[in-house]
Order: C-alpha cells, then structure tokens, then sequence
C-alpha cells in the first residue's frame, strides 16, 4: 500500500506523469505559521527537540500545500549536538559551535553509538508524524552527510569556504580522519534509528560537497555516503536513500552508482539536459529550481518550472528546489509552483 506513495514510486524507478513535489526547507521563517511556533519555542534547538512542536512545523506546509513528502524537522547539527559538541543557534545569524582544532577535542566526543538518549525526541517526532501525515504523504528523515558536518564541527559555524576544516585535514590528517569516522558511525546509528521510528525515505546533506576536488571528492564525499548507505541497507534492505552531493558538478556523473544511492538531488547549477543524459539513467533524479525564483515569482516562476518537469520527464524525477526556500520568498508562490507542475 504504502508504494503507492508518489515519492516511493519514483525512487524505485518509476517514470511518473507527473512528479512528486517537495521542498528543501519546506517548513521554514517564510511561513508565518512556521515563525509563531519558532516563537513560542523561542530557542531553534528547544524546536528541534519538543516532538510536539517539531511535528506541528512539519506538519505546516503539507496543511498548506499538500506536498507528497514531509521532511521531519530537525537539523544536522543535532549530531554534533548528541556527540558531545557544544551547539547554539544565534539568532538571525546561524550556527555556533565549539571548534575541533587537534586530537584532544576529537577524544572529548562520546561514542558513535552513545548518541540516541539525546535524540530521542527525534525519534518521537518521527513517530508523532507517521500518525498524523496523511496516507499519500511519505516521511523523510535526514542527517548531513560526514563532511559537511565536519566543516561545521571544525570551524564552529558555516564558512564560505570550508578553510579551517581543509586546513585540517592537510595539516592533521589522523585527526580529521577519526573525526569523520566519528560522524559517520554517528550518522548509520541516527539513520538507522529514524527508520525504526518510522521514517520511509532517508536523505543525506552534503551541502558543501562542492568544496572537495579530486581524490578528496572520493576520499571525503563518496566513500562516507558509500560506507552510511551500504551499512543502511544491511539493516533496512528496503529503505531508499537520497544523496545530495551540492555543487558537486561533474562528480555527479556515477555518484548513485558509486555510493548506492537510489537518488541523487541536483544543485541548482545543474544543466538538465546533461543530467537527464548522464545522471537519470543510473536512476531517480531530483531537482532543481532555482529558489530565487520563490522570491520573484511571475511567468519565469511557472516557465522554468515547466522546463525542469519536461526535461526530466522521460525518467523517474522527484520536483524539488536545488537548495533551500530562503525566509523572503513568496507563500503564494508554492502554489503557483504546484500549479505549474500538476496542473498542466
Ligand atoms: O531560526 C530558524 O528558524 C533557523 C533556520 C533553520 C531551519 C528552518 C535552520 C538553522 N535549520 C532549519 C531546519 C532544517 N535544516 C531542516 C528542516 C527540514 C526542512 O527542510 O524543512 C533541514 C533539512 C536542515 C538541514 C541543514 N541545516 C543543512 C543542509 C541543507 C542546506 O540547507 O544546505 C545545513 C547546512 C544546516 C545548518 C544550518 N542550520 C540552520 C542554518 C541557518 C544553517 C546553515 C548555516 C550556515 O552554513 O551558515
């Protein structure tokens, strides 16, 4: 019963009159909705960790908009949280951590496996929402993909660059090695459990793939999502997995070959035609709209949106944005999205 889901069908392979839709950032600071409850909440991480109001924001844009998945609120800085790190948000800022800069802040971390006590509410907001999605809804649970964490735990707050956790790893190999170990064990026991708790579709982050060139590409992007991937499907041989790579241009050629991945979700950079050829015959593909055009809207809004559902249209293709909705875009422009894709 549960194939029948828009979302499951595509990452098994089907070609689909018209795609699944969601959103990165679905539930976000554009919904009004989505700001009193931040509100009331008052910190982002208490968000993340009361089910009830994690769920209630999860639940918000699916109310809206009717998409065919909801991703579980939560945010991939809540396994640095649960390894020990410390972790904060500032407001209107972003992400503050304490910084990893040599082997004595790696051994402060606990164990990969010591992570779910504090992550428990995840699990439950994940149980809260197999309750409450409607039937045709699939739930997707995430984690940030080992790098991406790793930039964040090395510097203490996203960088432009990723400078101090490349330093790093030029410079103290052994030390980002076992960090990024760390995380990943880390990541398959946090996987893992958001699948036992309910969650039908698992996606991995790497937002800041793009940064690595060459061997570190395959040393630090490919082989961790290979090593989470394969370790999932050992344990839920079922469970489809979708990798996003983010800028990681050419290198998008053979990644769901190379990692498992049943999908791999295209940046906004991506040339369609190029994908289409290249990356959607290894399978599923999703993307990738440009979320500027959330904020502008209009005729470009509907025509580009069009242009992205033909040119992945002879394939199995999930509708998405290629990054995150950003707080200035339009509400009314979801719908105008919508339209453009089922509608026509
Ligand atoms: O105050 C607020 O409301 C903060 C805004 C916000 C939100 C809505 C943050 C802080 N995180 C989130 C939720 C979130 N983050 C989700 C929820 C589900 C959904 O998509 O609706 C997800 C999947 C994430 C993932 C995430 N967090 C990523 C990977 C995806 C991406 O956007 O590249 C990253 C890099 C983060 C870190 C993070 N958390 C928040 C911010 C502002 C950032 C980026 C910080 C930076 O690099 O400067």
């Amino acid at each position: 019963m549960t194939k029948d889901k828009l979302l499951l069908r595509a990452l098994a392979g089907e070609t689909l009159d018209v795609p699944p839709v969601w959103l990165m950032r679905q539930a976000g600071r554009y919904l009004p909705e989505y700001r009193a409850t931040r509100a009331k909440a008052g910190d982002f991480l208490i968000l993340c960790y009361t089910p009830e109001l994690a769920a209630e924001v999860t639940l918000q844009p699916i109310r809206r908009y009717g998409f065919d998945a909801a991703i579980m609120f939560a945010d991939i800085l809540l396994i640095p949280d649960a390894l020990g790190a410390d972790v904060w948000f500032v407001t209107g800022e972003g992400p503050r951590l304490s910084t990893i800069t040599g082997a004595d802040g790696v051994a402060r971390l606990k164990p990969a496996d010591a992570i779910h006590d504090h992550l428990a509410p995840v699990y439950e907001t994940l149980r809260i929402l197999r309750r409450e999605l409607p039937e045709e809804t699939a739930l997707i649970g995430f984690a940030g993909a080992p790098w991406t964490v790793a930039t964040y735990m090395i510097a203490g707050r996203g960088t432009p660059d990723q400078g101090p956790a490349h330093e790093l790893r030029q410079s103290d190999q052994a030390t980002f090695d076992a960090l990024m170990d760390r995380i990943t064990g880390a990541t398959i026991e946090y996987l893992s459990a958001q699948v036992d708790a309910g969650a039908e579709v698992l996606k991995l982050f790497d937002s800041w793939a793009g940064s690595l060139k060459g061997n570190a590409f395959d040393q630090y992007c490919v082989a961790p999502a290979r090593k989470i991937i394969s370790a999932l499907k050992l344990r839920h041989p079922d469970i489809p997995i979708i990798a996003f790579p983010r800028e990681a241009g050419q290198r998008y050629e053979g990644f769901a070959k190379a990692t498992g991945a049943d999908c791999v979700a295209l940046d906004t950079a991506v040339d369609l035609n190029w994908a289409a050829d290249v990356v959607q015959k290894d399978g599923c593909v999703q993307g990738n709209l440009d979320p500027r055009l959330m904020v502008t809207g209009g005729t470009a809004l509907t025509t580009e949106t069009q242009r992205i559902a033909r040119a992945l249209g002879n394939g199995p293709h999930i509708f998405n944005l290629g990054h995150g909705i950003t707080p200035d875009a339009d509400p009314e422009n979801v719908h105008r999205l919508l339209e453009a894709v089922r509608g026509g």
